[in-house]
């Protein structure tokens, strides 16, 4: 039996980068895509905080995407091999996901347009600023965030940029890029061509979101 089952939709969404860190590390796993009708019937009742994903180990069953993925990533090799490069790991993954992604899905879902089109640009200056500062800052020699190499940090650049930015981007109208930020940029190439993450990009299942 698989030591994880990971509940979500049928979608990449919020369970993506908890896909990727298992798919990186090479850990089986049961890959849950319920219903809105299952999520709703039998499963919603078996997350700790109501919300997809969650996580079904030996232990139980645990919630919060980032705490679903900061654990797989230290147990399975990609969270840091130092407290300080934990930290610094996720130093990386709140700004990306918190201060940069977030922003963005959050006026994505804005329904007034006029306060969407405003919101969608205060997101776009506010992640150029912070992509400055990760690409001058936060890079390694090793050609990821953390000198030891491939760490979860760098699989949320790369969900950011594959998965959840040009769906927030395309609704917005603003277009954000990793072509000002070459160390990014290559941080996102080594993890593309990282074959464990290629083959999962290949063989994963198709959804818009
Ligand atoms: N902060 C939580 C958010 C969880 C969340 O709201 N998930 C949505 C799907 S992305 C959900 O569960 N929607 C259905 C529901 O709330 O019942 C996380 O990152 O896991």
């Amino acid at each position: 039996m698989a030591p994880y089952t990971l509940t979500y939709f049928p979608a990449k969404g919020a369970a993506e980068i908890a896909r990727l860190v298992l798919a990186c590390a090479g850990v089986e796993y049961d890959d849950k895509r319920v219903t809105g009708q299952d999520w709703a019937s039998t499963e919603k009742s078996k997350s700790p905080t109501g919300g997809a994903p969650f996580l079904t180990t030996d232990y139980g069953n645990f919630s919060q995407s980032l705490a679903i993925a900061r654990y797989l990533a230290n147990k399975h090799g990609l969270g840091g091999k130092s407290d300080e490069e934990r930290l610094k790991a996720d130093m990386v993954v709140e700004t990306l996901k918190l201060d940069i992604a977030q922003k963005f899905m959050t006026a994505h879902f804005e329904k007034d347009e006029e306060r969407k089109k405003t919101m969608g640009n205060e997101a776009r200056d506010k992640a150029e600023t912070l992509l400055g500062l990760l690409n001058s800052n936060c890079v390694s020699a090793s050609g990821f965030f953390l000198d030891s190499g491939i760490s979860w940090a760098d699989l949320m650049l790369f969900n950011i940029f594959t998965d959840l930015l040009p769906l927030a981007s395309a609704s917005l109208g603003v277009t954000l890029t990793l072509d000002n930020y070459p160390r990014l940029k290559k941080v996102y190439d080594n993890v593309a061509e990282e074959p464990k993450v290629k083959k999962w990009i290949e063989i994963r299942p198709q959804s818009q979101f």
